[in-house]
């Protein structure tokens, strides 16, 4: 453990912006960053409640005490295979007991995760590789009928840094994890103010933005928020959504879980099928959904022949969840809705479990922290008058000041004090609860999955028949959003199914992929030049109300 302020410390990463050490000593003296680490907060725990289960996942029950010591083992296995403290290693793992192994070695280690998501593919994770100048990635063998090792072999050859693959799973043609698994050393130790890991962000841009977040402010963020969420010893928390996801992760998560040493239960699938029998058999008390899966399950929890009666807690987040949708919650289910509106870049909003309904129901909760600084603005970064609908921005202990290596789009992403933009456009109630009411970033959530429009643009740009194009959101009775591409052909249009096939062609996550195409002359410009999305999403909004019409 290291109690060493990070201003005072050289950090070995360079790219990653710290806070200012003013606010730094605040946020230490506030008790809010403790200098402890991922690591540290495993060993602790393991010393108190050795045998106690940790994780309960594919066939395997780990308990506290051999997490620790797997995460000890295989960090003295990473680090005779050549893995430094400071190194990045990209990590795809579903949701998997081999997840928190990997991660806690890492960590142990001080070398930094990179977490993707079991979706992404080739163009993602081969930019992760080179952007962080990865030495390793981590994957597993199949999942969901995909072939990561074939993955594996094509990012290999393009990202030149990586020197190991390494497999959750049967060898084969790469290291096993369960081979690295060596009596443990002695481990450097990581400070609580250095970068733990890297986060993803759904980003907006032409290329994914990496998101890095430290021991002490992530840890911060797991803590407070386990304690909004009442976990204790008894809480059991299954892991439905990728666990990689910071929903998932932190909010709190499965990491937040741990803290309070709770159990966690992970889901292969997010489907009520799986779900539900897990929530029987481990008596499982909170999750954490989607509002699309929400819906889905709130369907199936009506003649399902589980007993779902142990589940306390619902949260639902990643995107809005529809009021209509939430009132069905406490009746179907039995359990207490929660809200959390979050972001991997940091701050996160819950409804309390103790918020009246109209508050439940309605908003998407308030932040975690008193030093979130919050401001809603107009588009000249004046502070709207109250209760009127701006841009979000927020700063404080856990969100970010900066991506990583990206000082171009840090300059319009952040305000010059700091703030992070969050592209959220909402309104704050007089109790200080926060209400999404849309969106001003170029991005399409979909179900909690985001696109940013300009990454996609890019990739169906490279296609030889394709002028121009832009993707906007068209609206989905089923994930809220979808993607619609507007193509401008250079001569004759060809099929929409090829477009989609050449990104796909390109290693392009399937989520990325446009849902529908529409061929045009041109595209809308408004009075300025830039291509008018608001009337692209107006038209094809229209085009679908008249379908579903007539
Ligand atoms: P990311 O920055 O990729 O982690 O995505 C975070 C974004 O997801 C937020 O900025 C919102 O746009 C969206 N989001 C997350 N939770 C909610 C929610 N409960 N309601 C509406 N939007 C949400
Ligand atoms: O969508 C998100 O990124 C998100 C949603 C809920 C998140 O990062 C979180 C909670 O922490």
């Amino acid at each position: 453990m290291s109690a060493e302020p990070a201003g005072e410390r050289r950090q070995a990463l360079g790219g990653w912006t710290p806070w200012p050490p003013e606010l730094a000593d605040l946020y230490r003296r506030a008790g809010y960053w403790r200098g402890e680490t991922f690591g540290d907060l495993l060993r602790e725990r393991a010393a108190r409640h050795p045998d106690r289960i940790a994780l309960v996942g594919d066939d395997r029950r780990l308990s506290y005490g051999e997490l620790d010591q797997r995460a000890d083992r295989l960090a003295a296995g990473l680090l005779r295979l050549g893995i430094q403290p400071g190194d990045r290693v990209v990590v795809q793992l579903p949701n998997l007991a081999a997840f928190f192994e990997v991660c806690f070695a890492l960590f142990r280690l001080g070398a930094l995760p990179v977490l993707a998501l079991p979706a992404h593919r080739r163009a993602e994770i081969t930019y992760f590789c080179e952007h962080t100048e990865a030495v390793a990635y981590v994957i597993p063998d199949r999942d969901g009928g995909f072939d990561y090792r074939e993955l594996a072999r094509q990012v290999r050859r393009e990202a030149r840094t990586l020197k190991h693959v390494l497999v959750a799973g049967e060898p084969g043609e790469y290291t096993a994890l369960s081979s690295l698994l060596e009596g443990p050393v002695e481990l450097p130790e990581p400070a609580a103010g250095d970068v733990a890991f890297f986060q993803l962000s759904g980003g907006s841009t032409g290329v994914p933005k990496l998101i890095p977040r430290t021991h002490d402010d992530y840890l911060y963020s797991v803590r407070a928020s386990a304690e909004i969420c009442a976990l204790d010893a008894g809480s059991v928390y299954l892991a439905v959504l990728p666990v990689a996801h910071n929903f998932t992760l932190s909010s709190p998560g499965s990491l937040g879980t741990l803290y309070a040493g709770g159990r966690v239960v992970l889901s292969r699938r997010p489907s009520p099928d799986e779900a539900f029998r897990w929530i029987e058999r481990e008596q499982v008390t909170m999750t954490a959904l989607v509002p699309p899966l929400a819906s889905v399950w709130l369907e199936a929890a009506r003649t399902t022949r589980h007993d779902l009666s142990s589940l306390r807690v619902l949260q639902v987040g990643g995107a809005k969840l529809s009021s209509e949708v939430a009132r069905r919650v406490r009746p179907t289910l039995g359990c207490t809705l929660q809200q959390v509106f979050g972001m991997a870049e940091g701050l996160v909003n819950y409804t309390r479990l103790d918020d009246p309904d109209a508050v439940t129901l309605e908003t998407q909760g308030r932040p975690i922290s008193p030093h979130d600084e919050i401001r809603v603005v107009d588009d000249e970064d004046r502070d709207v008058e109250g209760g009127q609908v701006g841009h979000l921005l927020t700063r404080g202990p856990y969100t970010i000041r900066g991506y990583y290596k990206a000082d171009a789009h840090n300059a319009k992403a952040f305000t010059r004090d700091g703030f992070y933009r969050t592209g959220d456009l909402v309104r704050r109630t007089p109790s200080g609860h926060l209400i999404v009411e849309g969106r001003a970033k170029d991005q399409i959530n979909r179900g909690g999955e985001k696109i940013a429009a300009e990454e996609v643009e890019n990739h169906v740009l490279a296609h030889p028949a394709v002028r121009d194009a832009a993707l906007v959101a068209m609206p989905d009775v089923h994930l809220g959003e979808r993607s619609c591409a507007f193509l401008v052909p250079r001569g004759q249009p060809p099929p929409g199914r090829e477009i989609n096939a050449f990104l796909r062609e390109r290693g392009v996550a399937p989520y990325k992929v446009p849902d529908r195409i529409e061929w045009l002359e041109t595209l809308p410009t408004t009075s300025v030049g830039k291509v008018d999305k608001k009337a692209l999403r107006q038209w094809i909004a229209d085009r679908l109300a008249q379908g579903a019409r007539g």
